[in-house]
């Protein structure tokens, strides 16, 4: 019997709800058509009331916003339309007296172009700062034409190199997301020591920890090699093979946990795109030796795309491939990892857009059937602002000057210089950047159903525009509702996910650290498994039609449902059996609570 669900196994980092806030959308107070720190302050007892235990803050810094403030030009300091010092510290008493934890974005891979570092970096080859940053002579090819130093392609834009010439010095320096983003060079010691610096100064203001943005890209193969060519049909290439997961990434990481981190009873995740082999994922995060708590990695959000293309692509997915990638995920634990479990975040389209139907017929239920696979799954949940509303992509009737995201114009921009008006080409791309562009998850909070959906004053114009659908979806109707219990027929989606935290918490010992096993043989479009702990005597099923047909699913012989917990429709209502073949409703989700039979 596995014994992965032991007591000494608990953390409080296991167990709480994390609620990402992406401020500029989350609440104006001030009045300016931008959030900011006060306007979560003021939101945190809806926060608390759903059963969120720590804010994580996309970044609040000094920034000249080229990528949304992931562009830092001061660490210690606020972004002034954000609010200052004092209205941070005022929202971290705030939060302590609810209980409750904040964790800072640590962006240190890279600066904004306008952080005094990059400026002095910039300013002469003799710099002090000069090797803060990564420069390299530019190449010439045969016809003597200026060229970068190798073929990478910029992440954020990948018809343009990820290196930016700077004529002053006639050099280049190394940028993997955008010109405004010069890498740090972290072979520096100084470079890391300021990060170091930067850390403490966050817990020492009270951030119980951090969650670390590409941070398995700080150590780069030194030789700068040209990438392979996957691309042919573009100039630059994808680099990841010699820019992530580098030599010296562990020790880098082992270095903070030594300096700084290992000093605070602390959170920490780091963000890992392109880390795929499972050794490496659990040599960063395994109890005691490795470097995190846990990593965010990207198989889930790569189910649609196709590898070939790039972020603006699209594939349909299946559940068969949802059914392995989610197993890996879940395997960690029982390697001594732990997995986060996160559906959407800023940089991605709206989960019941992406996963399910948003049409007013289905969007309830596939934002249901979506909360009752994270909520009972293992790992640490993390939720993303307006994902326990159910909130939607941008309406497709939108133009593309809608979209604010430096991605998605520089996608627009490049599409536009290579095809006409009204081709194909444009209609594609039109509706590639519906689908994919991280705009999408960033229109501001619809708090209630007044014009500007309550996110900023009535006649202030916010600064990206508010879904058109903010009189049907938004907080203030979703909360007067009230409390949920699993008899009401209609519970919409903030009090669906209030209620299942609410059973996440009660069956800790299954849900948030039990065993996950697959349910193996059902339907193509059921995804089913079924959690289990040493510690309790009952296992739990969670049982999901990801699809919009009806299905059927054959109750295994071995459980006997004792209880339906939670459900995307009204579950007692619909009396749905307890052995035998149920018939699951369009994007229906069932977690039911079972006894196994000996021997079954
Ligand atoms: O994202 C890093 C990242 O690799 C992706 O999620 C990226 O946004 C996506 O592949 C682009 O299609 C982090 C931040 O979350 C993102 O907002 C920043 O733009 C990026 O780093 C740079 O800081």
């Amino acid at each position: 019997m596995s014994d992965s669900c032991l007591k000494g196994d608990k953390r409080w980092w296991k167990e709480v709800v994390i609620y990402q806030v992406y401020p500029a959308s989350f609440k104006d107070d001030n009045g300016d058509g931008l959030g900011d720190i006060n306007g979560i302050t003021a939101k945190l007892d809806y926060l608390s009331e759903l059963g969120v235990n720590v804010l994580w803050l996309s970044p609040i810094f000094e920034s000249p916003q080229k990528d949304m403030g992931y562009d830092i030009s001061n660490y210690l300091e606020i972004h002034p339309p954000f609010g200052t010092m004092e209205d941070v510290e005022r929202l971290i008493d705030e939060l302590k007296k609810r209980d409750m934890k904040v964790i800072m974005d640590l962006v240190v891979n890279h600066t904004s172009s306008e952080h005094p570092w990059f400026i002095d970096s910039a300013f002469s080859k003799k710099s002090d700062r000069r090797d803060w940053y990564i420069w390299r002579a530019p190449k010439y090819d045969k016809e003597g034409n200026r060229q970068p130093p190798n073929n990478w392609a910029s992440i954020l834009d990948d018809s343009e190199s990820a290196w930016t010439y700077h004529p002053e010095t006639d050099e280049y320096y190394l940028s993997l997301f955008s010109p405004f983003q010069p890498d740090l060079n972290w072979e520096n010691p100084r470079v890391r020591t300021e990060v170091h610096e930067i850390a403490r100064f966050w817990l020492e203001k009270g951030a119980s920890g951090f969650r670390m943005d590409v941070i398995n890209l700080i150590s780069k193969d030194q030789r700068f090699p040209d990438a392979d060519v996957t691309h042919p049909h573009k100039k630059y290439q994808p680099g990841d093979k010699y820019y992530a997961n580098g030599a010296r990434l562990f020790d880098y990481l082992q270095e903070m946990k030594r300096v700084v981190l290992s000093k605070y009873d602390i959170l920490t995740v780091g963000e890992m795109p392109f880390m795929e082999d499972e050794q490496q994922r659990l040599e960063m995060i395994k109890a005691e030796e490795g470097c995190l708590n846990m990593i965010f990695t990207f198989e889930t959000m790569g189910l649609d795309s196709v590898p070939e293309e790039g972020r603006f692509s699209f594939k349909p997915w299946s559940v068969a491939e949802l059914r392995q990638v989610i197993k890996k995920n879940q395997s960690m634990k029982s390697q001594k990892g732990w997995a986060s479990l996160f559906c959407e975040n800023h940089d991605q389209p709206r989960s019941v857009s992406r996963w399910c139907d948003d049409s007013d017929a289905y969007r309830v239920a596939g934002t249901k059937l979506l909360c009752m696979n994270q909520v009972t799954l293992t790992g640490t949940l993390y939720i993303y602002q307006g994902e326990e509303l159910g909130m939607r992509n941008i309406p497709a009737r939108w133009g593309p000057e809608e979209y604010k995201d430096i991605e998605s114009v520089s996608y627009w921009k490049y599409i536009c210089s290579r095809y006409a008006d009204g081709s194909p080409q444009r209609e594609r791309a039109k509706d590639l950047l519906r689908r994919k562009a991280r705009d999408n998850a960033r229109t501001p909070i619809q708090w209630d159903s007044t014009s500007n959906g309550g996110f900023c004053p009535p006649g202030v114009k916010p600064w990206m525009r508010v879904n058109d659908d903010y009189r049907t979806v938004n907080a203030a109707s979703q909360t007067s509702a009230g409390k949920a219990n699993e008899r009401s027929a209609i519970v919409p989606p903030y009090r669906f996910w209030q209620r299942a935290l609410e059973v996440r918490r009660q069956c800790a010992n299954l849900f948030i650290y039990g065993d996950f096993e697959l349910i193996e043989d059902t339907h193509p479009s059921v995804f089913a498994f079924q959690k289990s702990c040493h510690l309790e005597s009952d296992v739990s099923i969670t049982v999901l039609n990801c699809s919009g047909k009806e299905a059927e699913f054959k109750i295994p012989a071995k459980y006997q449902v004792e209880s339906w917990l939670l459900g995307s429709y009204d579950v007692l209502s619909l009396e749905k059996a307890k052995k035998g073949t149920i018939l699951l409703l369009p994007w229906e989700g069932l977690v039911g609570l079972c006894k196994t039979r000996q021997g079954a």
